[in-house]
């Protein structure tokens, strides 16, 4: 017997772990890691839509051929249809809140916000993308209808939340508060197994993840920044390398395990930047810090933002802590 501990294992073996543990966290967590490799699968067969037909057309059996974004975000709301832990989901790809349909949306105690396909501009090309999600307990009485109150939550009140990187391996990241772990999807087996135990991002790094042609709309502070990490000087080992995928889940991914700073700073067209609080600073920013690292709105610790519209945007900057204490230092000037 190979020497491995799955998902379910873990996740069985931790459960004292689990704040509010009772069963139904870790049932939440196993559904999310059947949706991940439904998901997996068909992102994986990506390629072949082209033999078998794009969105909107028919394929050669007949079937409308969906956009994988679509695909995602429908797996994940069935799978937590059927679980029962779920009360109401908030969705990157829906406008308004989605409570679960039947008892369960009265029932459930859990609330999940999710992207089921970020970075879904990378699909076409092959590139890596991924799902972020977060998990809140409601708000609201058990036993009535969920509302937007229960997705309205800030970083602070979570109980778990991770990502999953379809990338050369799929791997499914997450954090109940105890620290990070991450499992690699072993496809012969069907099974996510532990394959990074208790993940700590380096306190420092050479790593910068920006979308440098905006450049011109940066607030001074990171452009300052900008020339900085491009200058030569050895005591502080720069310059700095610039890697940036466009591809959230993949540049945080490489940054939290090789230590770097990803930035997404407001801009002159998009004052609060461009990527969303709910699904993508709040939930990215929990695994920053449950691995050591730092997460800022450059005013504010984004786990600290109280949300109050579903869509809402944030300006970010999170990973290591030392490197994005220099940014701040810079955006402070
Ligand atoms: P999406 O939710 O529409 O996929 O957009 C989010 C993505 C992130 O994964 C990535 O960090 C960012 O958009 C890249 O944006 P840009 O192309 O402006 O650099
Ligand atoms: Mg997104």
């Amino acid at each position: 017997m190979e020497n491995f501990t799955t998902l379910g294992q873990f996740v069985i073996e931790k459960q004292q772990d689990f704040p509010y543990a009772k069963g139904e966290l870790s049932r939440l967590l196993r559904d999310i890691g059947i949706a991940s490799k439904i998901i997996s699968r068909e992102v994986n067969k990506a390629g072949l839509t082209n033999i078998l037909g794009d969105h909107g057309s028919v394929n050669v059996q007949d079937e409308d051929v969906k956009k994988l974004d679509i695909i995602g975000n429908e797996t994940f709301i069935a799978t937590f249809s059927k679980g029962g832990e779920v009360c109401v989901i908030a969705s990157e790809e829906n406008e308004g809140i989605i409570p679960l349909k039947g008892t369960f949306s009265k029932n459930g105690k859990y609330v999940i916000c999710m992207d089921p396909l970020d970075g879904s501009s990378n699909i076409d090309v092959n590139v890596s993308i991924g799902t972020i999600f977060s998990i809140y307990k409601r708000v609201t009485e058990v036993g009535t209808e969920p509302t937007e109150a229960d997705v309205l939550q800030a970083g602070n009140k979570l109980v778990a939340a991770g990502y999953v990187l379809y990338g050369t391996s799929t791997m499914l990241v997450f954090s109940t508060g105890n620290g990070v772990n991450a499992f690699t999807l072993d496809p012969s087996i069907g099974e996510f197994c532990l394959s990074h135990a208790n993940i700590k991002s380096p306190d420092n790094g050479k790593i910068y993840s920006i979308n440098e042609g905006n450049a011109a709309e940066f607030p001074q502070g990171i452009k300052d920044y900008l020339t900085w990490v491009k200058e030569e000087d050895k005591t502080t080992d720069r310059p700095y390398t610039s890697r940036y995928i466009g591809s959230m889940v993949a540049d945080f991914h490489r940054n939290l395990l090789k230590g770097g700073v990803f930035i997404y700073p407001p801009t002159a067209k998009s004052p609060n930047g461009k990527l969303r609080l709910l699904f993508e600073g709040i939930p990215m920013s929990y695994i920053a810090e449950q691995a050591g690292g730092l997460a800022t709105t450059s005013t504010m610790r984004i786990l600290d933002v109280e949300p109050t519209k579903i869509h809402q945007r944030v300006p970010i900057i999170m990973g290591s802590k030392n490197m994005v204490n220099k940014v701040l230092e810079f955006m402070n000037k």
